[in-house]
């Protein structure tokens, strides 16, 4: 195994590779750098005042907080009773659960015996109660000009006719049905058609490639797909209904059978006539749904019962399905919704997140509808036709709050504020930031330029697992310093310990535990409750391990620095590095890979991958592409590597474990820092990657 090192020039990295490198590094948020700099930030406070928000200060904040902890069964049954429908009401003692895994079995209980439904509370219970002529949808095309809106009755009928869809093809409470569809109002809906039901869904994010959507379907035994034929993102046309048709095809040859597909025809983006579509399996959802009856029987579920599953990266194997069950998370989206967005019913609110991601599920599907919000639903992208589409659909739709990823807000501030002025923002209240570490940096553009000084900025720390948002500033009630995502939520009990799981008093640096169950939490990987209990509950015992690290300064702030596990976090996304080394050794010719995440000046981190090809394999630029490729077919195109890094051979202990941090060093240009190297098996090696990487 292993190459003698290559000699000819295309070894080394490529120009465009170094050119994406020297772009100018930020380090404000990340690394041995980071602390100092967010240290001299600490004092930089900003207030504001938020008049209608539910909590006015830290004394009512500390008051919720501390019973929300002391009280736990009575503080969310009080919420829960109060803001939804219970078919049957919750008992008084409802909530149990253990975190402890020397103490048997690792489980959750909230509101258990209490029978509710979701959608239900999304849709039905506003109409009842006269608001079916809202808004509730306000869907803005990928083309200027293509838009359109849905009020909560109309939601509630198209929910309905999906649901009987379903039922005539068999799908029954508990059954599985996978989601493979562009941002268009009807994602939501046909996530709301299976809650209404009872059935599991789970959403595959529309960028994973075919690879990805057949194992995902294989893994929850989807007999059911609803899909889309192609969608428009910028000036690109993506056929989604030939991944998906791929996708159903490699779930066949691994001995798994879709049997009923339903294709939204997304007209601007390809016509109906162009879709291929498989006799007997597929049908058209303008064809069979508007046939279908506009009520549908609600299935009233046990809090207990699951919602949804959504596959997730963690550090090794293959991604997991996080299990979330109805009533704790359906309280839980919405109380957070409700206070860390200031939201009142009838607001505005527009959250770029996908769907396929859990801030698509909690703060796109379910937590602003149970609020009664109006909510944009944008198919495109942020940059698409200008640097400036966001402020004009903020500005066309009045929206009050706004919530994106600081990647996004990165790439925007690179093409300039003249972008974001020449709109108005002035109906903007609240502006959130998810998804991984916001530099003070973009925080301040984000805070100055978009809010004009005027909107608090809600950095919300929270995981797939979590639920809902779980350390966050809540608007107006504390001071906010920029990169901090301040205080925990209610229930929320996060403590800091370090490696032999001695928790850190006062002002440290660790890992990120919380230690007590919120109405969200995880409940199990589907099918793998030794993985759940394994990967969350073994390493710390007696606490939920987040996989992040933080600090906690002298006024009780978080700071999250950061995954301290194999997850690379690029734009947002969770990547997990096994995952792409794996779909790098797919790869006839290569024998070996290892991959590092390295800060990336738009994308927080960039995917550095360094390949050993099989012996006598020459590199080049075609094999280059092709190992790219390889990841972009098996995963998607997000996940796709910046960098191949030609190594002849790999830094190894001599147990064989390849040295991670020393890959991290030299893929950040540290490796002045490269620490004790004294125990690799070749220390030769850490001097020929040097050479190939170049300066
Ligand atoms: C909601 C979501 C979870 C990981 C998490 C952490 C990072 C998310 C963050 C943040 C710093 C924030 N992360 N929000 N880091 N500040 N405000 O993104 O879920 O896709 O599961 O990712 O993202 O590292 O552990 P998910």
């Amino acid at each position: 195994r292993g190459s003698p090192p290559p000699r000819n020039p295309a070894n080394q990295l490529t120009q465009r590779q170094l050119t994406n490198l020297r772009a100018p590094r930020r380090r404000e948020a990340r690394s041995a750098h980071v602390t100092s700099a967010i240290k001299a930030s600490d004092h930089a406070e900003i207030k504001h005042s938020v008049s209608d928000a539910h909590v006015q200060d830290q004394e009512q904040y500390a008051e919720m907080y501390a019973r929300s902890l002391e009280d736990p069964n009575g503080f969310w049954r009080d919420l829960a009773m109060q803001d939804f429908h219970w078919e049957t009401p919750i008992p008084e003692q409802h909530h149990s659960y253990n975190f402890d895994v020397r103490k048997g079995p690792v489980f959750t209980e909230w509101f258990k015996g209490g029978k509710t439904n979701i959608a239900y509370n999304c849709l039905d219970r506003h109409v009842g109660d006269g608001h079916g002529a809202q808004p509730c949808f306000l869907f803005e095309g990928n083309d200027v000009g293509v838009d359109g809106a849905m009020s909560y009755q109309q939601v509630l009928e198209e929910v309905c006719r999906v649901a009987n869809f379903l039922r005539s093809v068999g799908v029954k409470k508990g059954d599985s049905v996978a989601i493979y569809m562009p941002m268009v109002c009807e994602l939501p809906i046909a996530m709301l058609a299976c809650a209404r039901i009872g059935a599991v869904h789970s959403v595959v994010f529309g960028g994973f490639s075919s690879d990805a959507l057949a194992s995902r379907i294989e893994d929850c035994k989807a007999r059911v797909l609803l899909t889309c034929n192609a969608v428009k993102r910028g000036p690109k046309v993506i056929n989604l209904k030939q991944i998906a048709d791929r996708g159903c095809e490699v779930a066949v040859e691994q001995g798994f059978n879709v049997e009923h597909v339903l294709v939204y025809a997304n007209d601007s983006a390809e016509s109906r006539e162009d879709t291929h579509m498989v006799p007997g399996r597929d049908a058209f959802w303008q064809d069979v749904i508007p046939q279908q009856a506009s009520t549908a029987e609600v299935e009233w579920m046990d809090s207990e019962d699951t919602l949804f599953y959504l596959y997730t990266s963690g550090s090794t194997g293959k991604p997991k399905g996080v299990v979330h069950s109805t009533g704790g998370f359906m309280t839980y989206a919405a109380t957070t919704f409700k206070y860390v967005f200031a939201a009142q019913p009838g607001d505005v609110y527009w959250c770029t997140a996908d769907c396929g991601w859990i801030t698509g599920h909690s703060y796109m599907t379910y937590g602003p509808l149970l609020n009664r919000a109006t909510q944009v639903v944008f198919e495109g992208v942020p940059t698409y036709p200008d640097a400036g589409r966001c402020w004009q659909i903020v500005d066309k739709y009045q929206v009050k709050q706004f919530y994106t990823a600081p990647t996004a807000i990165r790439s925007l501030m690179r093409s300039g504020a003249e972008w974001v002025t020449k709109y108005d923002r002035s109906s903007l209240r609240v502006l959130g930031s998810v998804g991984e570490p916001i530099n003070p940096e973009a925080w301040r553009w984000y805070h100055e330029v978009v809010g004009d000084g005027r909107c608090p900025i809600v950095d919300t720390w929270w995981q797939t697992e979590t639920g809902g948002h779980m350390i966050t500033p809540l608007p107006g009630a504390w001071s906010e310093k920029p990169g901090s995502a301040s205080l925990p939520f209610f229930g929320v009990k996060p403590v800091l310990v370090d490696e032999k799981g001695q928790e850190l008093e006062g002002e440290a640096e660790g890992y990120l535990c919380i230690s007590q169950s919120w109405p969200s939490n995880i409940r199990t990987v589907y099918r793998d409750h030794e993985r759940y209990e394994t990967t969350y509950f073994a390493p710390f015992p007696g606490t939920y391990f987040t996989g992040d690290g933080a600090r906690r300064d002298s006024d009780g702030y978080y700071w999250i620095t950061g995954r301290v596990d194999d997850v690379i976090n690029v734009s947002g996304h969770r990547i997990g590095t096994a995952e792409v080394e794996s779909a790098l050794v797919a790869h006839p010719q290569c024998a070996e890979a290892a991959v590092v995440g390295y800060e990336h000046p738009v994308k927080g981190q960039g995917i550095w991958a360094y390949v050993t090809l099989m012996e006598g394999v020459d590199s080049s630029d075609s094999l280059r592409k092709e190992l790219v490729m390889s990841v972009r077919s098996q995963i998607g195109a997000f996940a796709a590597p910046d960098v191949i890094h030609w190594a002849p051979g790999l830094p190894k202990t001599r147990s064989g474990k390849i040295m991670r941090r020393v890959l991290r060093k030299i893929a950040s240009f540290e490796e002045d820092q490269l620490g004790d190297t004294s125990t690799l098996a070749d220390p030769g090696v850490v001097a020929s990657l040097l050479e190939l990487r170049g300066k």
